[in-house]
Formats: structure tokens, sequence, C-alpha cells
């Protein structure tokens, strides 16, 4: 029997208006289907916008600690289910195993944080400029919030979105990608669960171009959070602009590793390989270019594509699998036409570059771990992001070449460096214009309680997870008291 999932509106479990449903397949083996969910519509986005309305007044009046309370549950709950909720994930988007669990483990190290947040959100208090007069800011709630979410982190980026939304005194209504709804039934289950009440969470499964288009739109909708691809990201913003919609929009990158000719070489390798291909390179934060210097250039070469080719590639399910497969065709047939491009661009295929379909991978979308060396900065492989197991390495003279390579792309997100030498890593560090840099390791791997996000066209200004986030989630009010009992004209009545 294969289960059918449910939207979840004003804390019931419904099906679509329409009964209309989708099916959701395994990537690693298409034969498996996970489950149907429902196909929803612009009626059901209104109707959880509505709930979600409707039960925003009793929630922003939830003392913040109390709301706290209800995170606090939801982790335990995550923390109780996570082999499971791990296993789900792997086999709906294919990640393996040990990545699935470190997902989920995301989204309780996140409720955890944001649960103490609860007895924090801190204002400030500071001195009036007059006397017998008090000033301080403090966050308010905003809202109903939609959040469209991606399949690459299914629970992670859920979780970044909605526990700061839900500690700041907001309710949302939540859309997960269409190859990861499961993920997402597990993550509203386990808030479900653990109380939070009717309407301060809704979830609605679908297509982008209805059911997240429909959510940008509705006029009860205050903010849209939103990761994903930049092309859609302009979308959302576009919407967003005539009413002025608060939007935060976590979008592209274009990663980079610097390796100088001091660099522990076997160590570069490891980050090279861990950053370039893990989550088959279907992260934001991916290392996809390695910038080398042409001392060491060769040996790096030789050694990186030594251990990508020893890669374990399959299904994430088994053990030793180190790659899983790609999302789904679509994106298959795009990561394969950027490595046309990029032979026609004239890069050489250092490894790999095929498709893998025989055996075992038949039933599955996969791709072999790819190299491309001699890579010039312009190319569009060293610019564009790619989104696949594919790493490209460029050649580099100094650390100020380097550094101009790195910058010369339009992402700002992730980069890093490995080097022996702190004077040259803190030169790095001062100048990369990344919102996210590293040291002798990649560029994945962000831990929730520092700001995540990127410049540039990686995003619109905003930063995800640590205390950063509140400023998605909330507005600031500005408060003053006066208790003197008279009239005071700030900036006139100061005195000469
Ligand atoms: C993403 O790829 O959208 O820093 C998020 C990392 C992970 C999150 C990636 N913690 O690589």
């Amino acid at each position: 029997m294969v289960p059918s999932y449910k939207n979840f509106i004003a804390g019931q479990w419904v099906d679509a208006v329409s009964h209309a449903r989708f099916e959701n397949r395994n990537p690693a083996d298409t034969r498996d289907l996970v489950g149907f969910f429902a196909d929803s519509s612009a009626e059901d986005v209104g109707r959880a916008v509505r709930a979600a309305a409707q039960a925003f007044p009793a929630w922003r009046a939830c003392p913040a600690p109390l709301r706290g309370e209800f995170l606090y549950r939801t982790g335990e709950i995550l923390k109780q289910r996570k082999e499971q909720i791990a296993r789900d994930m792997t086999r709906e988007m294919g990640k393996i195993l040990l990545e699935a669990r470190g997902d989920v483990q995301e989204a309780i190290d996140m409720a955890f944080w944001m649960a103490g947040e609860g007895r924090r959100l801190y204002g400030k208090t500071t001195p009036s400029e007059l006397p017998n007069k008090f000033n301080m800011s403090v966050r308010m709630p905003v809202g109903v919030c939609g959040i469209i979410t991606p399949w690459n982190f299914p629970m992670a980026i859920p979780s970044w979105k909605i526990f700061p939304a839900l500690i700041c005194g907001d309710t949302c209504v939540l859309k997960p990608a269409t190859d990861t709804p499961l993920s997402a039934i597990n993550f509203i289950k386990a808030l479900e669960d653990a109380g939070v009440p009717p309407g301060v969470v809704n979830l609605i499964t679908g297509k982008g171009a209805d059911v997240g288009a429909a959510l940008v739109d509705h006029d009860q909708v205050q903010i849209v959070s939103f990761t994903g691809s930049t092309a859609t990201g302009r979308e959302v913003a576009t919407k967003c602009a005539p009413s002025f919609k608060k939007h935060n929009l976590e979008m592209g990158g274009k990663n980079v590793i610097m390796i100088l000719d001091d660099a522990e070489l076997n160590l570069a390798v490891d980050g090279a390989v861990w950053g370039a291909f893990g989550t088959s390179g279907q992260r934001c934060t991916a290392s996809s270019r390695m910038v080398v210097h042409k001392k060491v250039y060769r040996e790096f070469l030789k050694e990186f594509a030594r251990r990508a080719r020893n890669l374990s590639v399959g299904n994430g399910m088994k053990p030793r699998t180190e790659m899983g497969p790609i999302i789904n065709q679509k994106q298959k047939d795009s990561i394969l036409n950027w490595i046309d491009i990029g032979k026609k661009e004239g890069a050489t295929i250092y490894l790999g570059g095929r498709p893998l379909e025989k055996g075992n991978y038949r039933h599955g979308f996969f791709i072999e771990p790819t190299i491309f060396s001699d890579v010039h900065p312009q190319m569009q492989i060293a610019q564009e992001e790619i989104f696949g197991p594919v790493a490209n390495v460029l050649s580099c003279s100094s650390l100020e070449e380097a550094i101009e390579i790195a910058n010369g792309v339009r992402y700002g997100l992730s980069a890093s460096i490995y080097t022996r030498d702190v004077n040259r890593a803190f030169v790095a560090v001062r100048e990369m214009y990344t919102g996210i840099f590293y040291v002798n390791s990649p560029t994945i791997g962000a831990e929730i309680h520092l700001p995540f996000g990127g410049t540039k066209n990686t995003g619109n200004g905003h930063r995800e997870a640590a205390e950063a986030t509140l400023d998605v989630f909330s507005e600031w009010k500005a408060i003053y008291i006066d208790y003197s009992g008279r009239l005071q004209r700030a900036q006139i009545d100061v005195g000469e």
C-alpha cells in the first residue's frame, strides 16, 4: 500500500480541494514510489493563509518563553524520530544517510537555539537626550509568513525559517519543494505533536507555479521567505515589490576554495572532495571552483581526481555509499548540459563527465563525479551555478590573483582558503566579499548559530540562522516614555 499524504490546515490533515495528487519517487530508484501528495491550488493556499491569519492574534499574545516551550518539545520529538526521518529523507531526495541525519540534526539544533531565543529576543534600552524620559526598542511580530523551501535541505531549511518565525510570534504557511514533501510533513508532524496550536503552522504541498505563486501573491501574507534558484528568487522579489512585501531570499552560489602553495595538500584534497561531491554537489554552499597555486596545481589535481574516482556512488541508503543520485531527470539534464558547455568552452574533462546509467544505476539519476581542469575564470562553468557533482579547477600564481578570481563572480555565498600562513589567511578573510568564509576547511558546513547567507546575487541583504534571522521575522519598534509631565522636544530642548 502506497501511503497518501495530505495538507495541514488549521490543525487538520486535509486533501486538496480538487482531490488532485502527485507522485513522489526515490531518485536512486524510481521504481520505489514514496507516496502520493496533495496537488494543491490557490484555493488551498487561501484556506491555509486564512487559518494562519486567524491564529496570529492568540499566538503573538502567547509570551515568547512559552512559545519557546513548544520549540523545545519539537526539538525533543525530532531527536526521538531522527533516524526514521533521515531514512525518509534519503529515500525521497537521495543524499546519503549520514548527511540526511545531519540535515535533521540541523533542525534539532535550530529548535533548541530558537527556543532559547524565547527568553532573549533582546531589544535595547538606551539613555534619552532629555531628562525624565526612557528609551527602548523591542521586536514585534509581523503576521503570516509564506515559507518556500528547496529539496536539498528538506528539513534544515524549513527549520531555519519556521522556528524563528514562531519565536517572533508570527504564524506560517510552508510550501516545500515538490521533490521533498515527506520531509516537510515529518517536520510539521513534530510541531503538531509538540502541541503547537491549530493554524500556527500550516503546510500546502504542490507545484511552485500554482502554490508558491499564490502564496507570494496573497495579500494576507506579510513576509515571504524563500530559498531556491536565483531565477525564481527574482520572480519572488518582483511579485513582492509593488506592495513592498517583506521578503528574504537565499539563492545561488559559486563557491571557491583557494589552495595556496604552502597549503597542507592532503587536507585541501579532503576538503575539496567533501565540498564538491558532498550531497552530489547539490548545496548552495558546494565548492565548485578550486583556485590552485600553479606550483601545486598538478599534484593537487592528480590527488583530487584519484580520490574523486574512488568515491562510491549509489543509493544513499547503503552504508558504503559516499555520493548519492541527482534529485530528478530535469536536474540531471541540466548538469549534463553544463558539462557539454564546459567542453565546448575548451576546459578539459580531467575526470568523469558522463551519466551513470547501467546496472544498479539504471533506475536512478546518477552522474560521475566530474572534474574540469584548465578552466578559465571567465568560462560559464566558472561563473554559473551548476548544482551538481562538477568541480572546476583553475590555476593562479599569487594570493592576490586567487582573491581576484574568487571574487570575480556574481554570487557571494561561501569561500575558503587552504594555507599554513596566518598572514595570508587573514588577508583573504578581509578581502573576500562573501557571507561565509572558511580557513582550512571547505565551503560547506555552516553552523546554525552563525549568520547564514551571501552577498551580491546570492541574497537580498538578509541573513538566516543565528540572531540575524530575527530581523527577517520581526520588525523593530522604538519606544519613548516621557515621565517628565511636560512637553519635551527632542533635538530642540537639549540646551546649548
Ligand atoms: C544549502 O545548500 O542551501 O552550510 C544550505 C551548509 C549546510 C547548509 C546548506 N549547513 O553546507
